[in-house]
């Protein structure tokens, strides 16, 4: 009966509903920066070196300030980041076809990023130095460019020495689980940590011309693999709605390019899902490629088989923005525990609320603990983000009502949670 429903649909289906992109032939893994070997850093400095001789910073620098207020505040933000990440993913693949950009999880570090491992010299490098404030160590250490005009790459954390706070994994896994269309996720992601992150390395990395900084692609490819958690929690993946770059976003929007970075006039619908079209990665800490296109055989988006159902990652690994997967049990079991107390918080993590019991992995404490005073690690409150700037607010042409109404919404979720039973495993 379902075969015959579905030729039936195909039959009727106008053919200019476009094809779905392709299976990857090849795949290869994103892994989280925290994770890395010197090795790894020091091949990744030899492509990235290569990548500067041969003028590829500069393109991409140039590409994202030329394209800067269509790629912006808008749900084009997705697409463009995904395929503008890959891109340069792929040249870099041509110097060492083992070659992948590592994503940030800038969760792991959010309350004292400066302390993060991944701005050692060995990594990313520190802070930027003199006048100047160029930077002196890491892959990048004493680089310079030649977009906008020569200059040294350049870091000034927005504290000082120091930077401040970022935004928690629990707020991005809230907004994973209860955000139910894209656009609303966009602004939750975009004016919350995507501009949280870029402000506080300062420098090139608080530019139109961030890519400039290494920081950038690490950066993307995180905010990349939030949207493909977000993804693998909705029943449609391939949700695509709110502003686009011309009107109501579509999936047969083209993404902005230009001469210096060209996607080949791909549209928003050809990187929609992890491992078809031109997007062929995944990360080590979310779900794997489907092994079909979702919805393959329907263009509905209420069909149910237009979810991502994935056989290879158990479903909660999607629920949470941390890598930790140490942390996810934790956060899971806590979380739900909490929601006993603060009922509002259901609405938070509606994931979490719906799960069966038998999925929640308490961890057992010891008979001798039960009781005791002593906790181990004192519990740490978590602290609220930084809230964007004025300076952020105008150079994107952001409406300061939203950023600020999405900023108080992140720190009441905090504020709950910090007086619920929950302590963060982060
Ligand atoms: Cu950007």
């Amino acid at each position: 009966m379902r075969s015959f429903a579905a030729i039936a649909l195909l039959l009727a289906i106008p053919a200019t509903i476009a094809q779905n992109p392709g299976k990857c032939s090849g795949m290869h893994v994103r892994r989280s920066a925290h994770d890395l070997s010197p090795d790894d850093w020091r091949r990744i400095e030899h492509v990235i070196s290569q990548m500067r001789r041969d003028g590829h910073f500069d393109r991409f620098a140039r590409a994202h300030q030329a394209l800067f207020n269509f790629v912006h505040g808008s749900t084009t933000f997705f697409p463009f980041h995904r395929r503008f990440v890959q891109e340069f993913e792929d040249i870099g693949r041509k110097i060492d076809p083992d070659f992948a950009i590592p994503y940030w999880d800038t969760t792991l570090d959010y309350d004292d990023p400066a302390s993060s491992p991944v701005l050692r010299d060995g990594t990313l490098g520190g802070n930027g130095q003199g006048p100047d404030r160029c930077l002196p160590n890491g892959v990048q250490g004493g680089w310079e460019l030649g977009f906008p005009e020569r200059h040294c790459l350049r870091r000034d954390f927005n504290n000082g020495d120091s930077m401040e706070p970022w935004v928690p994994a629990e707020v991005i896994s809230s907004y994973i689980q209860s955000d139910d269309n894209l656009s609303l996720f966009r602004e939750h992601i975009e004016y919350g940590i995507h501009g949280a992150v870029h402000l506080g390395l300062g420098g090139d990395a608080s530019t139109r011309y961030a890519p400039n900084d290494l920081f950038f692609f690490m950066h993307h490819a995180n905010i990349d693999r939030l949207w493909w958690l977000w993804q693998n929690n909705q029943h449609d993946p391939l949700d695509y709605n709110g502003p686009g770059t011309d009107g109501e976003a579509s999936l047969h929007d083209t993404i902005p390019q230009n001469d210096d970075v060209d996607f080949g006039g791909d549209q928003a619908g050809a990187v929609m899902v992890l491992g078809y079209g031109p997007v062929c990665y995944t990360y080590d800490s979310a779900p794997d490629a489907p092994s079909e296109y979702p919805g393959s055989n329907s263009g509905d988006s209420n069909d149910p088989n237009r979810a991502i159902h994935n056989n290879t990652m158990s479903h909660i690994s999607a629920f949470s923005g941390s890598s930790n997967t140490h942390g996810l049990d934790l956060e899971i079991a806590r979380i739900r525990l909490a929601m006993n107390s603060d009922l509002s918080l259901k609405n938070y993590f509606p994931g979490i609320a719906a799960l069966d019991s038998s999925r929640i992995i308490t961890p057992v404490m010891p008979a001798y603990q039960q009781g005791s005073k002593c906790k181990g690690r004192p519990a740490k409150k978590l602290v609220h983000p930084a809230p964007m700037t004025n300076m952020w607010i105008n150079m994107h042409g952001f409406d300061p009502e939203r950023v600020g109404q999405m900023y108080d919404e992140a720190c009441n979720l905090i504020d709950r949670l910090n007086n619920s039973t929950y302590v963060s495993p982060y």
